[in-house]
């Protein structure tokens, strides 16, 4: 067995799989994967070997940094008429009761937190088919009046879809008043798996693969930046994980739109897929590592401690991951409502998940400018 090295931190490591030596050597030279590639770093039994080859493109990029920022999610409604089978969120008979926030409750949810210097709110929901135009215009409007230092992550390329159909108007148009009410940038799920089997199967009363893309064109085309998910762990396909990146690496040299890519772990519990087992911490760790080798023009891979885990996140970091998300405050969409587990990491917990992982905490916004803070935490400068 022929001995590696990672150029970037010297670690060394023997390939188990011979047939990742090729890989490696278009690592080295940076020469983009292909489909082949992404099929085996998904069929080797050499886990460590692809974790290994996704650390030296990490480290290239992104160093000993490890980012994450502080946030705070709010879900503005869980009432959805897509009903997507993975999806354990929206509101149904025996399931969680139905809401829509008021922007009183909006408020007070902000309000609650105001004392932690928070950069960014990310704002999600359910596809409610009867919200006007007016509420989302006045929940941006809202967040800015209680937070205006804070960065507006909102509205995935499902929710713009239906904003604009109730809105009456063209998207670009849309898009232009929804940013003069606040509106910074855009979040990174609804796209699930681009993939017409699975579209068909999961979600199919969502936008299709190619009008996702669509969406995510105009939106980049209209200087706005955003993230890119994938959803992973249920019934989807190594072949069809890896079209999902080849597509998104498309567009990417299209548009360089894309800042994030999120591989998000499969929460089976309370879905339509509640049979399912679920992805494993080594499938996690799988994902996030080709997700690295097979992105290689979107600077930063997140590592979602609220669906892997706070204990893989951290090896994560050695697994191409170069971003933990942030401190959080409250997440619903995989909240399970059987326990009370909050699922919040304090500023502190978030700097010992890092530290502990032999990593450099760098605190940075939404669009990955790093911020520095002075002694008593506000931002210098
Ligand atoms: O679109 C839904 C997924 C997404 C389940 O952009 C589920 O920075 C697991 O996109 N198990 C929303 N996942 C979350 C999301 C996200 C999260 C963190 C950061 C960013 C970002 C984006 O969650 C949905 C869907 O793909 N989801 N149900 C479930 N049962």
């Amino acid at each position: 067995m022929k001995a590696l090295r990672n150029p970037q931190s010297g670690q060394i490591l023997a390939l188990r799989d011979r047939r990742l030596y090729p890989i490696y050597e278009k690592v080295i030279e940076g020469q983009r994967l292909s489909f082949e590639d992404g099929l085996l770093l998904y069929e080797t039994d050499d886990l460590a070997g692809v974790g290994f080859l996704a650390n030296i493109v990490r480290e290239r990029i992104n160093g000993n940094k490890a980012y994450w920022v502080r946030n705070q999610h709010l879900n503005y409604t869980n009432i959805c008429d897509k009903f997507c089978k993975f999806c354990s969120f929206y509101a149904k008979k025996g399931g969680p009761a139905p809401y829509v926030l008021s922007m009183e409750e909006v408020r007070q949810k902000l309000l609650a937190y105001i004392d932690i210097p928070i950069t960014e709110i990310h704002i999600v929901g359910g596809i409610h088919p009867r919200l006007p135009y007016q509420y989302y215009l006045d929940l941006l409007r809202t967040v800015k009046e209680v937070r205006p230092n804070a960065h507006i992550k909102a509205f995935t390329m499902i929710e713009l879809q239906q904003i604009q159909k109730v809105a009456k108007k063209p998207l670009e148009e849309v898009l232009i008043e929804l940013r003069e009410a606040g509106l910074g940038s855009m979040p990174g799920g609804g796209v699930e798996v681009l993939s017409d089997r699975l579209h068909e199967e999961l979600f199919d009363r969502k936008l299709d693969g190619e009008e996702w893309l669509q969406t995510a064109r105009t939106v980049h085309r209209m200087g706005f930046r955003s993230n890119v998910t994938m959803l992973y762990g249920h019934i989807e396909r190594p072949d069809e994980r890896v079209q999902h990146m080849i597509r998104i690496r498309e567009l990417q040299d299209e548009t360089g739109g894309f800042l994030t890519f999120i591989p998000l772990s499969f929460h089976p519990e309370g879905s339509a897929l509640a049979h399912l087992p679920g992805p494993t911490g080594y499938d996690d760790l799988r994902n996030i590592a080709v997700a690295r080798l097979m992105l290689d023009n979107i600077e930063h891979i997140k590592s979602f401690w609220v669906m892997n885990t706070p204990a893989v996140t951290q090896v994560a970091l050695w697994y191409g991951a170069d971003d933990v998300d942030g401190t959080i405050q409250e997440y619903e969409i995989t909240r399970d409502p059987t326990t009370d587990r909050r699922q919040v990491l304090t500023r502190e917990q978030l700097l010992e998940l890092i530290r502990e992982a032999g990593r450099e905490p760098v605190e940075r916004d939404t669009l990955y400018h790093v911020i520095q803070r002075d002694a008593e935490g506000a931002v210098a400068g």
